[in-house]
């Protein structure tokens, strides 16, 4: 087929052969036969432009080296079986496929498991059936990123699922696409989000962040400066969004913004849903059309346009940063660093997203030498992302984690080994099929 952009099948090399290894163990000791492929798919750090993309803007992430491996074959009768190699996740079974979408609607929790449905069903929901067959799934899965830490955990989980369903029903279909049903498939958990983690989760490529825009869904190569490295912080505080309110309150909080201002411009005002679909409509910059928000929604509660000015300026400093990375000025990474702080201030303030040891956090790195620091993925704890060069990253990393040990982080970090708490990252290849040989 033309184009089809298909998800690589890549050679077990040394740097999976081990995890493959053992996740392999795992399925054999559970299921008593060998897993017939494997699915990886990484997490990711956003380097700039968080909550923006469910308002229809581009953001800069890229993949890491954490991710979720998913080891399957079909089962002997027509079962689902979910296993974790971690054993604080339960093994789950469901009679069937048709059935397990019922287990994913139940209202008993958010079980870890909820989130492979969530892509199984996700999945199913475009394979046409005469090509499943009766036959169900063995699935075991082990994943290595930080869990509700903002790296995209849950993403990683959804995207691996339905990657797996649709290499084991041999369903064609390109990245983007499998990108686009994961967002979908991932809404069932109850998030209104975007299609970030699950864009660069699939096309990622090893070397480069990407500029990722939505609708239609397009990615550009970031080359990110030579001399740059960003590092990983995590604040310990853990924040599933799909357990709390918080997310879907600025969703929500977004829609009503758009809603007001539109009606106040437009007839058919019913028609715009996303800020980014306002300002096309308006046909404005980013500037602009935050004035003409900013007047609309003067009588309104003041929160509306604390969000609506977090979007505009966030989305302006995404494009600033790819503008910086392709330039060749010499204080480009000091620019850069200078629109991650802000970044953060704005995600602090005005979205009020952040959490305040996640803040300090952010303000230890950057009393470390960081060139510039910032919540990364949906925050209200999580990870930080920190900017700083390669000539000082080893004392920087060094640096932070004796802050970390020694100061006010001792509690919180007592029992961590630091290496994966503070850690520097580079931008990996994204989800990729493997066969053991
Ligand atoms: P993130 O910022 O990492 O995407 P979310 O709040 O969206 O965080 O999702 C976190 C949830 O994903 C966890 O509470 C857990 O249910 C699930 N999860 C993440 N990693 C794993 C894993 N390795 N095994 C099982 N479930 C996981
Ligand atoms: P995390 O932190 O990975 O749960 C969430 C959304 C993204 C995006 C970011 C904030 C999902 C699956 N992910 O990410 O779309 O809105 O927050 O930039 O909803
Ligand atoms: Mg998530």
């Amino acid at each position: 087929m033309e184009n089809l952009d298909p998800i690589p099948i890549l050679e077990v090399d040394d740097t999976i052969k081990d995890r493959l290894a053992k996740l392999s163990d795992h399925f054999l000791s559970r299921f008593k036969h060998k897993a017939t492929f494997f699915a990886r798919v990484p997490g990711r750090v956003n380097l700039i432009g968080d909550h923006i993309d469910y308002s229809g803007y581009a953001v800069c992430p890229m993949a890491i080296e954490q991710d979720v491996i998913v080891a399957a074959s079909q089962s002997n009768d027509s079962g689902l079986y979910f296993t974790n190699l971690n054993n604080i996740y339960p093994d789950y079974h469901c009679k069937s496929l048709l059935d397990c979408r019922d287990d994913l609607m139940e209202s008993n929790g958010l079980q870890w498991y909820k989130y492979l449905l969530c892509g199984i069903v996700g999945a199913l929901e475009i394979i046409p059936q005469d090509k499943i067959g009766s036959k169900g799934l063995n699935i075991a899965i082990w994943g290595i990123i930080p869990p509700a830490s903002g790296l995209s955990s849950s993403s990683a989980l959804v995207s691996a699922a339905v990657l797996t369903i649709v290499h084991m029903y041999q369903h064609e279909i390109s990245r983007k696409e499998l990108a686009l049903i994961s967002a979908k498939a991932e809404r069932h958990i109850g998030t209104q989000g975007g299609a970030m983690d699950q864009a660069i989760a699939f096309l990622a490529t090893a070397g480069a962040a990407k500029l990722i825009e939505f609708n239609p869904l397009q990615t550009t190569d970031v080359i990110l400066p030579s001399d740059a490295v960003f590092v990983i912080a995590n604040s310990m505080v853990k924040c599933n969004k799909a357990a709390t309110l918080e997310f879907n309150t600025r969703v929500k909080e977004c829609k009503t913004a758009v809603q007001i201002i539109a009606k106040q411009h437009f007839d058919d005002w019913d028609d715009v849903k996303t800020l980014g679909e306002l300002q096309k409509k308006l046909g404005t910059n980013l500037l602009k059309t935050l004035k003409i928000s900013e007047a609309a929604l003067k009588n309104e509660n003041p929160i509306l346009i604390k969000r609506c000015q977090h979007v505009f300026e966030e989305a302006a400093r995404v494009l600033e940063f790819q503008k910086i990375c392709q330039s060749t000025k010499p204080d480009r990474i000091q620019r850069l660093g200078e629109l991650m702080n802000q970044s953060h201030k704005s995600l602090r303030d005005l979205y009020e997203c952040s959490h305040e040891i996640l803040d300090k956090l952010v303000d230890v790195a950057l009393n470390c030498g960081a060139l510039g620091a910032r919540l990364t993925g949906a925050g209200w704890g999580g990870c930080l992302v920190a900017l700083t060069t390669r000539n000082n990253v080893e004392k920087f990393v060094n640096d932070l984690r004796k802050q970390l040990r020694e100061g006010l982080f001792c509690e919180l970090v007592k029992n961590c080994d630091l290496k994966a708490v503070v850690f520097p990252t580079e931008p990996r290849q994204g989800a990729a099929i493997y066969y053991m040989p």
